[in-house]
C-alpha cells in the first residue's frame, strides 16, 4: 500500500479547505529611515498589514508606530507630530517599535489591523547624543491616514 499515507494526507488537507474562511489578504507596507525623515505611503488600505523597517541612513533610528484616538483628525495629528508632544490622551496606548541599525533592514516586522479612518503616527525619539535634539523635532514623524 504505497500510496495509503499520500491519500491519507490529502484527505487531512481537503477537510482543513473545507473549515478555513476567506480572510483578507495581508498587506506590506515598508517604512523607510532617512537622515531625518520617513519615507512611507501618506495612505494605506483597511485590512491586515505589516510594517518592515528598513533603515537608510547613516545613524541609528526607530519607528514607533502608534493610533490616534479617532476623534483626532488629519490635521490635528500633524500638528501633534510637529510640535513633538503627543500627549497620552490623545493616542491609543497600545503601538509597537522596530530599531535598525544603520543600513539595515529589521528581520522583525509590526502587524496591525488597520481600519478605516484611523490616523497611524511614526515618530523616531532617538538622538545622537547628549544634548542633541530628538529625531523628531529634525522631522522624523509621519502620519499613514487609512482609507
Ligand atoms: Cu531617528
Amino acid at each position: 500500500m504505497p500510496f495509503a499515507p499520500r491519500a491519507g494526507l490529502a484527505a487531512v488537507a481537503l477537510t482543513l479547505t473545507g473549515a478555513a474562511r476567506p480572510s483578507p489578504a495581508l498587506r506590506h507596507v515598508t517604512i523607510e529611515a532617512h537622515d531625518y525623515s520617513y519615507v512611507v505611503p501618506a495612505t494605506a488600505p483597511a485590512g491586515p498589514t505589516v510594517f518592515h523597517f528598513v533603515n537608510r541612513g547613516h545613524v541609528l533610528h526607530e519607528v514607533q508606530l502608534f493610533r490616534f484616538n479617532t476623534n483626532v483628525d488629519d490635521s490635528t495629528a500633524r500638528a501633534y507630530l510637529a510640535s513633538g508632544n503627543v500627549p497620552d490622551s490623545v493616542a491609543d496606548m497600545s503601538g509597537g517599535v522596530l530599531i535598525a541599525a544603520p543600513g539595515q533592514t529589521t528581520r522583525e516586522a509590526l502587524y496591525a489591523e488597520l481600519r478605516a479612518g484611523e490616523h497611524y503616527a511614526l515618530m523616531c525619539q532617538f538622538r545622537d547624543g547628549a544634548g542633541k535634539p530628538q529625531h523628531a523635532m529634525l522631522g522624523m514623524v509621519a502620519l499613514v491616514t487609512v482609507r
